[in-house]
């Protein structure tokens, strides 16, 4: 039984980090980026999500993340937010951009993707603001420099932030085990700490409604949703 592996090989380690994608809030009702409803089978992922397509139409940008700052916003933390949020002293790297994982309780969360409510001037000038995601600020101009202000999120070809990429680095290399949930793993450099974890020592176990680019990399892989596996393999 996979979940019975996965429950001993977390029975044996003391430092147990988390390891998330977007699949650990799609029981809270948002969409995954790779899914057949994923968020990229509806949008360019290189106008929506990268600098390029934020000079071409920032406006446009900023409208689609405004709605859906407030649909995460309104969502609330599922079964497997709360399960891992439950278990003390397990730190949690996620890609998501939600704030679930604190909503259900976490403490030590690294936000390796940034943030949904969070922005910041285009130009760099050091100028950044905190957003309310359910009333969200629609398109202006930083108040320091006068370029578009933009969210804090990291598109693609960005580099991801410093200081939380080296702690993850550390966390995922000083750990035990880790549990791998609800990623497709395609996505570098992050998808990368999975074998910096595996180098480390760590035993993977892959927590996922379908094999991914994790699977190979898994001591134990239990396939089905997050919100239904995680309570019960991390349950006491
Ligand atoms: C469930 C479930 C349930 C469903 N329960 N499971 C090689 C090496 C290094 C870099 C690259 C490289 N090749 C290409 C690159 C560049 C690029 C990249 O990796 N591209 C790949 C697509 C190939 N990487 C970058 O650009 C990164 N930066 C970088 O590399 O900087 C250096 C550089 C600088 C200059 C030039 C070149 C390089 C930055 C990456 C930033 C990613 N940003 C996004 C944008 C978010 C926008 C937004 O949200 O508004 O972050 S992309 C998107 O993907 C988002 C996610 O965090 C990220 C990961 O996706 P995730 O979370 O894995 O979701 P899915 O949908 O892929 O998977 C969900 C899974 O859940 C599925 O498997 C489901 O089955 C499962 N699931 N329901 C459990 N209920
Ligand atoms: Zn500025």
């Amino acid at each position: 039984m996979p979940l019975t592996l996965a429950r001993q090989l977390l029975a044996d380690a003391e430092h147990i980090v988390s390891f998330s994608g977007a699949g650990l809030s799609r029981e809270s009702g948002i969409h995954t980026f790779r899914d057949t409803d994923g968020i990229w089978t509806k949008v360019d992922p290189m106008k929506m999500a990268s600098i390029d397509g934020f000079r071409d139409d920032p406006e446009g940008v900023i409208a689609w993340y405004d709605e859906r700052r407030t649909f995460i916003g309104a969502a609330d933390p599922n079964p497997a937010h709360l399960a891992l949020a439950s278990r003390s002293g397990m730190i949690h790297v996620t890609q998501n951009i939600d704030r679930l994982l604190e909503k259900a309780g976490a403490v030590d969360v690294i936000h390796l993707h940034g943030h949904i409510d969070r922005d910041h001037c285009f130009a760099e000038c050091g100028y950044e603001e905190d957003v309310d995601p359910l009333h969200p600020k629609g398109f202006r101009r930083c108040p320091m420099c006068g370029a578009p202000m933009r969210p804090s999120i990291v598109w693609y070809g960005e580099m991801l932030p410093e200081r939380e990429w080296m702690r993850a680095h550390l966390s995922m290399a000083a750990a035990d085990a880790v549990v791998v949930v609800g990623t497709s793993a395609e996505v570098y450099p992050a998808a990368g700490l999975i074998g910096v974890a595996r180098e480390g020592g760590a035993r993977i176990v892959v927590v996922n409604t379908e094999r991914s680019a994790a699977s190979p990399l898994a001591d134990a892989e239990v396939l089905g949703p997050a919100g239904e596996i995680l309570p019960e393999l991390l349950a006491p």
